[in-house]
């Protein structure tokens, strides 16, 4: 069971100056566009003194525009430039299967050191990846998986056991443990939502026979499919009790949503959301509390394992231990996975603490 005021001191204390370097970090970013590719780049781009090992290192999110990755890639780049390396972000503009493949292969083709990516599909990139890892490419996933066998390590937030049960702990629990309820999830292939949405489901048959999950709709992780999704499952199913959203963007789309109608403080909305987009839902009734992990302390982590694959350091094996600047020593699990820690409950009391 997640236990909220357990975790609340080591994240809060951590956070505050995570946000502060991570807003820092983002001011000397803009967009541009990289001339060799033709491709939209997002973020600072910046070579330092590095020693003989390639520590260029590229972020390539599941789409850009999307604040929970501008936070995470923030904390990639600023484990970057501690570390002296080059750090890029690149990636497409829509969460589809296949749109992160040329950015893959613009990466490799480059000679970059290591890609830091999150999936939008477990199949779609993977010979990419692969062929990537042929040229010398460290491949390190994070925030959503590819098949393992298509990367080094993987980043892991937080089990997807315990995502998957703050949400139900959080959503039983507002509807009063009764009642129709409805996801509204990212793209229909994300590994992670994927996994976090079969673990629910086995939780809520386990242990909350009177909740039914009437349907699982996808916003694709874009915002205005996620609020016309929002409008359609209320008019779908006109006793449904909540939504669950285990999604930055279709959680702030639902709540924006819900916020201006009449299901405002009817129907609870619960999920995987950032502070700062949620605050003024959460300020103003629509919804009472909602869960998410660091991101900044996620892509900080994916930096320095990167490095720690690009200098020899680790291998992926289980055991292998490696530094990780401010975040201290981490220890590689099986399955060539490293577990960041757990999921946090944000609400009205504990929101104004966060800036991210
Ligand atoms: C969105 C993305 C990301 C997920 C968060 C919770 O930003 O889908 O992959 O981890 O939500």
């Amino acid at each position: 069971m997640f236990n909220k005021e357990r975790k609340a001191g080591r994240f809060g204390v951590g956070l505050v100056a995570i946000a502060a370097s991570a807003a820092l970090a983002l001011t000397g970013c803009s967009g541009s566009t990289d001339d060799s590719t033709g491709m939209a780049t997002d973020g600072a781009s910046e070579t330092m003194a590095g020693g003989d090992a390639n520590l260029a290192i590229t972020f390539l999110p599941k789409n850009l525009g999307n604040p929970y990755f501008d936070t995470s890639n923030a904390g990639g780049a600023e484990a970057i430039e501690e570390f002296g390396g080059t750090y890029e972000e690149v990636g497409p503009t829509e969460a589809s299967p296949t749109a992160q493949v040329p950015f893959i292969q613009t990466a490799a083709q480059q000679g970059v050191g290591a890609l830091v990516v999150s999936a939008n599909d477990p199949e779609a990139i993977c010979d990419a990846l692969n062929e990537a890892r042929d040229a010398g490419v460290k491949v390190v996933t994070f925030d959503s998986d590819t098949n393992p066998e298509c990367r080094d390590l993987f980043i892991n937030q937080a089990t997807s056991e315990g995502i998957a049960q703050v949400q139900v702990d959080l959503i039983t629990e507002q509807i009063g443990d009764e009642g129709q309820i409805a996801v509204l999830s990212a793209s229909a292939n994300a590994t992670n939502q994927n996994a976090w949405i079969e673990m629910m489901q086995t939780e809520l048959e386990a242990n909350h026979p009177n909740v039914e999950l009437v349907e699982i709709a996808y916003g694709d992780d874009d915002d205005q499919t996620s609020f016309d999704k929002t409008a359609a499952l209320l008019q779908t199913y006109p006793d449904l009790k909540g939504i669950v959203s285990p999604t930055t963007v279709g959680i702030a789309a639902a709540a924006r949503y819900l916020s201006t109608s009449d299901y405002k403080g009817e129907v609870m909305l619960t999920g995987l959301g950032t502070p700062n987009q949620m605050r003024e839902y959460v300020e103003d009734g629509t919804v009472e509390a909602f869960a998410l992990w660091n991101p900044a302390d996620l892509g900080y982590l994916a930096a320095y394992a990167a490095q720690a694959l690009i200098t020899g350091e680790i291998s992926g094996e289980a055991g292998d231990t490696f530094e990780a600047g401010k975040l201290g020593s981490y220890t590689v699990d099986e399955g060539a996975s490293v577990l960041l820690g757990d999921p946090y409950v944000f609400d009205a009391e504990n929101i104004g603490d966060f800036d991210f």
